[in-house]
């Protein structure tokens, strides 16, 4: 029998930029970090949920409202497609939310803060889903086909995002002196935050070696961080935002902004379960997911009685 040589083959594919698929015979820690990453990715998007369903009630307008439903209504769309391209790996769906539930899978740093204000919704858009695209476009090229197929279509629906949550802001800018100053103290509480949404310096992560080498990620923390700066300062000054960052310099030789140190700590405290709203998030989820069993039951008993007619 003609013996592969698998290792090479997954390789070759990787040196060429061919996608590996769900069948390809991978290497267990490529299988291991895709399920970490793609989980934590779809346990953000609905968690994500939460902090604008907050507002769904208290829109200013029957537009906002509606344009805010549909957004919302696109994040638990997104949460669907990455967690069936997290089940292709070979995982279930009920495995990765009780990693959730158990606090053994993250989720993304972001959704760890309350959302005040209508301005806050705004700066979610802008900011939150800006950070967001500029993380999935380079994501788009990642090397495991159903995750990359994934990126591609969330791409189109967060730039619509993007531009939902601009809108907000620039009309707040060219309103009262009350709404500008409730722009601006958004902008002013998510921003630091936005930027941690990049992840540790690239000499802090510990995953970014694995995941250049396999091609899962295409471009480092620090390269995407510095991206969403430089593209967000300029869209910032055009409705009259101040970014909330004393050490924000445009640098001649760099060509791109220099910026204020992190704040690392909050990070930490904040992924690691104790920020300003983890427990709020973790409950809400908890609880929403153990009143939902009856839906999941009756899906599964039709699709159970459906595939009984077919095999008979
Ligand atoms: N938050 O070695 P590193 C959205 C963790 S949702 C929490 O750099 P990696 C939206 C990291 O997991 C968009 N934890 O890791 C939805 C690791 O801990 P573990 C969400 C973070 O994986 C609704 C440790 O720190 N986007 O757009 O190479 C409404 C060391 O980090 C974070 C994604 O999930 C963080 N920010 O790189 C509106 C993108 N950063 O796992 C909008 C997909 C790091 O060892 N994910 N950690 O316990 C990625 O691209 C990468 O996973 C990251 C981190 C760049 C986030």
């Amino acid at each position: 029998m003609e013996h592969i040589d698998h290792l090479k083959v997954f390789e070759t594919k990787i040196e060429q930029d061919i996608n590996i698929e769900a069948k390809d015979w991978m290497p267990d820690d490529y299988r291991k970090h895709l399920i970490r990453q793609i989980s934590q990715h779809a346990h953000s998007e609905v968690i994500g949920m939460q902090p604008e369903g907050n507002w769904i009630t208290r829109a200013p307008s029957l537009r906002a409202k509606k344009i805010l439903l549909a957004k919302i209504q696109d994040e638990g769309g997104h949460g669907l497609y990455l967690y069936s391209a997290a089940e292709t790996l070979g995982i279930g769906r009920d495995e990765l939310i009780q990693q959730l539930h158990d606090g053994k899978a993250k989720y993304s740093n972001i959704f760890n803060y309350p959302s005040l204000t209508w301005a806050d919704i705004g700066a979610i858009g802008w900011l939150v889903d800006g950070a967001a695209i500029v993380n999935q476009v380079s994501l788009q090229r990642t090397s495991y086909g159903p995750y990359s197929r994934a990126m591609v279509r969330i791409c189109k629906e967060e730039s619509f995002h993007q531009r939902q949550g601009y809108e907000i802001m620039a009309k707040m800018m060219a309103g009262t002196a009350a709404q500008r100053e409730m722009a601006q103290d958004a902008m002013n509480r998510w921003w630091w935050p936005a930027l941690m949404m990049f992840g540790p310096h690239d000499t802090d992560s510990p995953h970014t070696g694995n995941a250049v080498k396999w091609k899962i990620k295409r471009q480092s923390n620090d390269t995407l961080r510095q991206k969403f700066i430089d593209k967000t300062v300029q869209q910032a000054e055009v409705i009259g935002l101040t970014i909330p960052d004393p050490d924000l310099k445009w640098n001649e030789e760099k060509k791109s902004y220099d910026h204020g140190e992190i704040n690392w700590n909050e990070f930490r405290e904040v992924i690691n379960g104790n920020g300003p709203c983890n427990r709020q998030r973790m409950s809400n989820h908890i609880k929403a997911h153990e009143e939902g069993e009856w839906v999941r039951k009756a899906a599964s008993a039709y699709s159970n009685k459906q595939k009984l007619r077919v095999s008979q």
